[in-house]
């Protein structure tokens, strides 16, 4: 790159010097030589432009992740909570690719944090500060080519409009987490937003090359959720009915694939407690901040007596470029 750089340079300056035995008609010459160079001029700066683009493609992109739960509530909430956040939180590294030092765990209260520091040791706190500066730490080193995965779990409520999530000290909304998240300069964006009234958060969180996962309906659904618990068991592969498997049959593990396992998971849940199911989880990343239940196609169908099921679809193709779906299943896993 440097060499390419110099050379043009080089040929800039030539083109303005003097060449050995310059004759009459100068204004002729340089015409002349401009004609016969610019062509290799132009191929220089494109060689240059695709080295410089090449550089920056091939700079290692970086997980970041963010688990964030809120007040527990009460005891039964804060072990089921805490296990919760100790599950997703190991699937860091061998799942999500993420390492150690790009890994950050706010809990809800002092005595989460207490009994999850044999397995998180710099876990902290969760307040609306905290959060905002864990955010803006990742901020100053995340890199343009890294991603920033946010994951939230625990309790909210929606009031006066507004879905607020609840921590010590003052309850945030996703408005607030748009503010925090502003000055991240990243390549992708991931929200996992396990917790009551989500819905409501994928307006204000949506954009370019942003992954939302809401556990419930805007405006149709308020009462609590299995999905974090779903998700947890989905990722440590114990207690799960569904496992994390390429569930949409493209060949390859995604985020497209863990979102349809957690579907799954909480399906088969509500129909293991003959309960109506009170939250369906959408997806949106194609940047309109309108979710789609993508899991629907793909849940099973019970067989009616006397009826013949019809045969599966070809389910690769029940999602198509740039509808919702399309950016998740390119974000690959591993298990
Ligand atoms: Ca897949
Ligand atoms: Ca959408």
């Amino acid at each position: 790159m440097k060499i390419r750089v110099e050379r043009l340079s080089s040929i800039a300056q030539s083109i303005d010097g003097d060449f050995p035995g310059e004759v009459v008609n100068h204004r002729c010459c340089r015409t002349e030589r401009l004609r016969t160079i610019a062509p290799l001029l132009f191929l220089v700066v494109v060689l240059a432009g695709n080295a410089f683009a090449n550089e920056t493609s091939e700079l290692p992109s970086k997980r970041w992740l963010i688990v964030v739960c809120g007040l527990p509530g009460d005891d039964g909430h804060r072990e089921k909570l805490t296990t919760a956040v100790r599950k997703i939180s190991a699937a860091a590294d061998p799942i999500f690719q993420v390492e150690n030092a790009r890994l950050t765990v706010l809990a809800g209260d002092e005595q989460m944090v207490s009994d999850l520091q044999s397995d998180i040791p710099n876990a902290a706190v969760c307040t609306g500060e905290s959060v905002a500066a864990v955010i803006d730490n990742v901020s100053k080193q995340i890199q343009p080519q890294d991603s920033c995965w946010v994951i939230l779990l625990g309790h909210s409520q929606f009031y006066a409009g507004r879905s607020s999530f609840n921590v010590q000290d003052r309850d945030f909304d996703a408005t607030d987490l748009a503010k925090w998240m502003k000055p991240i300069q990243c390549r992708e964006r991931l929200y996992f937003l396990t917790m009551p009234v989500s819905g409501f958060w994928l307006k204000p969180l949506c954009g370019p090359q942003t992954v939302i996962i809401a556990a419930t309906e805007a405006g149709a659904e308020y009462t609590a959720t299995e999905m974090p618990y779903a998700l947890a068991d989905v990722l440590s592969g114990t207690q799960a009915k569904q496992a994390l498997e390429d569930i949409d049959q493209d060949g390859q593990l995604s985020i497209l694939d863990l979102y349809l396992a957690v579907n799954l998971e909480i399906d088969a849940r509500f129909k293991s407690l003959e309960r109506l199911q009170t939250e369906h989880a959408q997806l949106d990343d194609n940047g309109d901040g309108i979710g789609k239940e993508l899991q629907e196609p793909y849940l099973p169908v019970a067989a009616v007596e006397g009826e013949t099921l019809p045969p599966e679809p070809v389910k690769t193709r029940l999602i198509t470029v740039n509808s919702d779906g399309d950016y998740a299943r390119s974000i690959l896993i591993t298990k």
